[in-house]
């Protein structure tokens, strides 16, 4: 079962990208798997949903929403098969926009979103439903069974405690948004829904929650009402593809596997293109979700289903290292929580490999890598089944990342994404005859992503299964192509981050259980020396300041980083004791999520020009769920703990 070899802590691999990681010399793991067989779900089957934009709730001087998230169901695997129970969000003025992805927010540059966040995991009576998976409350997590005392900590157990099946904590986090601190969705900011059944002696609310609802209410003059935030994104940022997810502290893995995530898209201003040059329109409000567009975004993400339709997640560590248990007190593992989860089923867009009717024309896909802990690696191939590496059948022209417009399109075979980021991405059908079939491959790994090439470094993902995405079938054209050639498409003035003033050195652990072969727990450094989440902040910018920060990976595998709050440029990477390299040519913009390799150190310089309470974590959401998170703080007077 997913074993990999792993160093012990502090191990530096001083690797690089080049050298075989030790699990690639062991026979293929097998990934984790619900009693649904994967092959036996029929592809291409369904249609591609493209989500509709989000109704406002009003207008006047802010986009207003009011948004809850709910559970129903949805029907994600084809429809000989069963529907599945997911979470999701929706306006709760507009009944029928309840979606996994939810819909879109379309933001405009300089002009403020508010939406107001309701907790709706309640049934029809009022009362709290339970979480649809196994919540591992040995984790530092947000512990609303602790009471007000013990909230936000890590409890004590005398034995295995089963999963926590009370009232479920949430708060969204705009990822990608350059919000103030009380709108963010600080981890200890989560809020339980209203129902009438809340255990005696929860606590309601997070550590940060009253202090933030404070702090809004003052600034807007809105009431948080209980089950509810209201948050504020200025979209004072550059035009870029973010996307807005739960954030709750140890929960995140499978509040977001849930199904709770939409894309937020800012538009216009300096950074923007006006319309025209680029392939459109996107979907609007009340748009079909199977209507014909050519802006489109897709988020990828891996599942897996059990037979009766309900998504799979493991409910024991055994998945991972087979070990039996008990944990509790033997041990140094948490009984539940594994450290990395890999569907195998892909899902895009609420669908398993769903197909895209297209044009023989150029069109606009914003990419996002949703899934807890896979990499990919995309390509646009002939034959789904083409052993790999497969070769390319068309390009990929990639326009932006994370932080909106790269300085100019550049044309790639692949695109590698870590979790978390996104790739705003041209890719032209023109010319193809109609019938042609275009499949979208994924040749990363079926487990830790640690840099390299498929085939030399790891295999690639399964050609049967996760290493097929979507599909593309060139269809006859009902519209006129006035997109501009991407090879000499002139995007927005790009001004690059100033000087840093400042270094900043963080590092990147993973600390080896003494029971069995895998890891206990994921950390991010002060310097190298390991720091846990509740550890006094030691990342303390000043504000307006423009800081490098340094992080070095010491562990096995490959990282995300994503801070808060900033959009950063990615300076270098530089193997320990090793030359340093530019920035690959797609990273060449601003970003909010890097890829730390092993033995290596990355630098992204930054300028924190907001005050306040932040985060910074791996977005491998099993490490940021078990200390691979870290707050940090932007001026004068961080908070004691
Ligand atoms: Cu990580």
């Amino acid at each position: 079962m997913n074993r990999r070899g792993f160093l012990k802590l502090g191990a530096i691999t001083g690797a690089g990208l080049m050298i075989p990681r030790r699990w690639a010399l062991l026979p293929r793991a097998r990934i984790p798997v619900g009693t649904l067989d994967p092959t036996t779900i029929s592809k291409y089957a369904m249609p591609l949903v493209i989500p509709p934009a989000m109704p406002r709730t009003s207008g006047g001087q802010v986009d207003y929403y009011e948004i809850a998230v709910r559970q129903f169901t949805q029907q994600i695997l084809p429809t000989d098969m069963p529907t599945t129970t997911v979470w999701s969000y929706g306006s709760v003025n507009h009944p029928g926009t309840f979606n996994y992805p939810a819909f879109t927010i379309e933001a405009n540059y300089h002009r403020p979103v508010r939406v107001k966040w309701i907790n709706g995991l309640v049934d029809g009576g009022g009362n709290y439903l339970p979480h649809l998976l196994p919540v591992d409350q040995t984790l530092h997590w947000a512990n609303p069974p602790g009471g007000v005392d013990g909230r936000d900590m890590r409890s004590t157990f005398e034995s295995t405690p089963g999963p926590y099946t009370g009232p479920v904590p949430m708060v969204v986090h705009l990822h990608g948004g350059h919000s103030t601190q009380e709108s963010d969705g600080y981890a200890e900011a989560w809020y339980l829904p209203a129902a009438g059944n809340i255990p005696s002696g929860h606590a309601s609310v997070g550590t940060w929650y009253d202090p933030f609802k404070a702090l809004a209410e003052g600034a807007y003059g809105q009431t948080w009402d209980p089950g509810t935030a209201v948050f504020q994104y200025d979209n004072i940022q550059r035009a870029g593809t973010f996307w807005y997810h739960d954030h709750t502290l140890g929960m995140t893995r499978l509040n977001v596997y849930a199904g709770p995530a939409g894309f937020y898209l800012v538009r216009r201003g300096p950074g923007d293109l006006p319309a025209g040059p680029l392939p459109g329109p996107a979907p609007s409000v009340g748009s079909d979700p199977f209507g014909r567009f050519f802006e489109i975004p897709i988020a990828i993400q891996d599942r897996s289903f059990n037979e009766d339709g309900s998504l799979f997640y493991p409910d024991s560590r055994a998945f991972f290292d087979e070990y039996g248990g008990p944990y509790i007190p033997e041990t140094d593992v948490s009984p539940i929580w594994n450290p990395e989860f890999f569907g195998n089923t892909i899902v895009v867009n609420g669908r398993t490999w769903p197909s895209l009717d297209v044009e023989p024309r150029r069109y606009r896909f914003r990419f996002l890598n949703g899934c807890n802990s896979r990499f990919l690696i995309l390509k646009l191939a002939s034959d789904p089944l083409e052993s790999r590496p497969a070769t390319p059948a068309l390009p990929f022209w990639q326009i932006g990342t994370e932080g909106g417009f790269l300085p100019a399109p550049v044309m790639l075979d692949q695109l590698l994404m870590g979790l978390a980021e996104r790739a705003d991405v041209l890719v032209d059908f023109t010319g193809l005859p109609v019938g042609t079939e275009i499949y979208l491959i994924n040749e990363g790994p079926d487990e830790p992503f640690g840099g390299g090439s498929p085939g030399v470094e790891f295999p690639a993902a399964d050609p049967g299964t996760t290493g097929q995405v979507m599909r593309f079938t060139v269809v006859p054209s009902t519209s006129r192509d006035n997109s501009r050639d991407p090879a000499h498409l002139t995007l927005p003035s790009f001004k690059p981050i100033g000087p840093a003033t400042s270094t900043r050195a963080v590092s990147l652990h993973e600390q080896a259980s003494a029971f069995t072969d895998g890891p206990a727990a994921a950390f991010l450094g002060d310097g190298a020396v390991i720091k846990a989440w509740d550890d006094p902040i030691t990342e303390n910018p000043a504000l307006d300041s423009i800081e490098v920060w340094e992080i070095t990976n010491f562990t096995v595998d490959a990282h995300p980083i994503h801070i808060h709050e900033v959009m950063f440029q990615v300076v270098d990477r530089q193997p320990v004791g090793g030359d340093s390299r530019p920035p690959e040519s797609w990273e060449t913009g601003f970003k909010d999520t890097v890829t730390a390799y092993p033995g290596e150190i990355t630098r992204v310089r930054a300028h924190f020009d907001r005050p306040g309470l932040f985060v910074w974590h791996c977005h491998i959401v099993e490490h940021e769920d078990n200390e691979m998170m870290r707050p940090y703080f932007i001026g004068p007077n961080p908070p004691t703990a």
